[in-house]
């Protein structure tokens, strides 16, 4: 398997996963930031030229979701997803995955990039995304602090919401109202497998990028 990835982008939950089922992977980084993601090689993979992509068996396979749905189903015992197989547990974990890509993403992306989103007022798009924000991390903010983590155990969800919040607040959010979302590195650094791992592996990748 092969994922392509860049540092600082969601692609980092899918390294988490990786790294957490123990799983052997190449890794090949899209810079981004100079605009690898939109040349041939690369659009001939990943049609809308994003990250993470994950080449399996030379087929590939976009969308974080899936992506890290695929990684949980090969190696359950890793724990990236609830133990209970039932249903109803698999939906909360796929809902929990769902929400960071398709709630939260779109929002931080309104944060941290506003000008993708805009031709005229970018710190109206900056701000009224923000107003969103507080929202759907306070709702986030609430859960873990009810449940300690999104699905009431550990699982790859919580690394996402990690990831997510981590954008924002990079971004300028005001982190201090979401005590539970502040202190989810913290927890993870101590308790998710492959999260230490895909922190180095991070900081390694800027190193090597030049960033
Ligand atoms: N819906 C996609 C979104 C992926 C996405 O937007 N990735 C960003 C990095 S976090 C990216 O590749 N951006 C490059 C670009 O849009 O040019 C997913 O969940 O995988």
């Amino acid at each position: 398997m092969t994922l392509y990835h860049f540092p600082g982008a969601c692609s980092g939950v899918a390294v988490c996963a990786l790294e957490a089922a123990g799983l052997d992977y190449e890794l090949k980084l899209i810079d981004i930031t100079a605009g690898q993601q939109s040349e041939p090689s690369y659009l001939a993979l990943s049609a809308l030229g994003k990250v993470p992509l994950l080449l399996i068996d030379g087929v590939p396979l976009s969308e974080n979701a899936a992506i890290l749905t695929y990684i949980a189903a090969l190696r359950p015992e890793a724990g990236l997803f609830p133990a209970d197989s039932a249903p109803r547990a698999r939906a909360e974990a796929v809902g929990g995955l769902s929400f960071c890509g398709g709630t939260l993403h779109p929002i931080i992306r309104g944060i941290a990039n506003p000008q993708r989103l805009t031709d005229g007022d970018i710190e109206g798009v900056r701000s009224r995304s923000k107003e969103l924000a507080k929202k759907s991390f306070g709702y986030a903010d609430r859960r873990l602090a009810e449940r300690g983590w999104w699905l009431g155990e550990r699982s790859i969800v919580d690394v996402y919401l990690y990831w997510a919040f981590g954008v924002a607040r990079n971004a300028g959010f005001d982190a201090s109202p979401f005590a539970a979302l502040v202190a989810l590195e913290d927890r993870l650094k101590a308790e998710m497998p492959g999260f230490a791992a895909m922190l180095d592996i991070n900081a390694r990748a800027r190193a090597e990028l030049g960033h």
